[in-house]
């Protein structure tokens, strides 16, 4: 069975050193772990490959510990060299039959969509779930300007065009996670909100409240 179907997408950690005060990305999975996150995407967009390589190495003993799932961004090689569970792939990365026939059937494959008719594409392509945005404005991408500030409108007509999990994504706290849940999404996934925090034990747990409190009121 595809891995996918068993996932629990609602608090979902993007890591990216750049936005961690300092901290190491093992030390910030580490704490997300301990405040019960669902998910961890390796990101590190600007981090030489290599030391990817070292941080995911590290970040995938962690997870695997864990039992939390982990997917490589972009990079299907290195998602394959350090075993994570799968790729989570954009419009510049390989296509997601290419990942499946690189990492086995049975790996996880995300794909970033900001339009319903890139949903409705990705899940045909067969995607085993989105991420939808970017939702807020973020600092923490590029993002090009139709794929900023979509909205809870798109991420609702995203959720109502596809029948895959979609995680909603940029410039998403804990006072707008409820918004997303109750727009349709089945997660959220952040950056800052983990990553820079004080404590990111406690912004994780709080995250997962307001995913809670979400679901509780749809
Ligand atoms: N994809 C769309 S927005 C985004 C990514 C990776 C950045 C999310 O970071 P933050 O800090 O949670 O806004
Ligand atoms: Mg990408």
């Amino acid at each position: 069975m595809n891995q996918a179907a068993t996932l629990s997408f609602g608090t979902y950690l993007v890591t990216q050193s750049s936005r961690s005060e300092g901290r190491s990305t093992p030390e910030i999975v580490s704490a997300a772990i301990a405040g019960g996150v669902d998910l961890v995407q390796l990101r590190e967009k600007h981090t030489p490959v290599r030391e990817r390589l070292a941080v995911g190495q590290r970040v995938r003993e962690l997870t695997r510990e864990a039992g939390v799932p982990l997917v490589v961004n972009d990079r299907i090689d290195l998602a394959s060299a350090i075993q994570a569970d799968g790729v989570h792939l954009g419009d510049d990365d390989l296509p997601i039959d290419v990942a499946r026939a690189q990492l086995g059937e049975s790996a996880i494959v995300g794909r970033s969509v900001s339009t319903v008719a890139g949903a409705r594409r990705a899940e045909a392509a067969g995607a085993d779930y989105l991420g939808v945005g970017a939702i807020y404005r973020t600092t923490s991408k590029d993002t090009k300007e139709a794929e900023s500030e979509i909205g809870l409108d798109r991420v609702s007509a995203v959720c109502d065009a596809v029948s895959i999990p979609v995680v909603g994504i940029g410039g998403v706290t804990h006072e707008r996670a409820a918004d997303v849940i109750a727009a349709g999404a089945d997660g959220v996934a952040v950056i800052s909100e983990i990553t820079a925090a004080d404590d990111p034990e406690a912004a994780t747990r709080r995250l997962a409240d307001a995913v809670a409190a979400g679901r509780a009121g749809r």
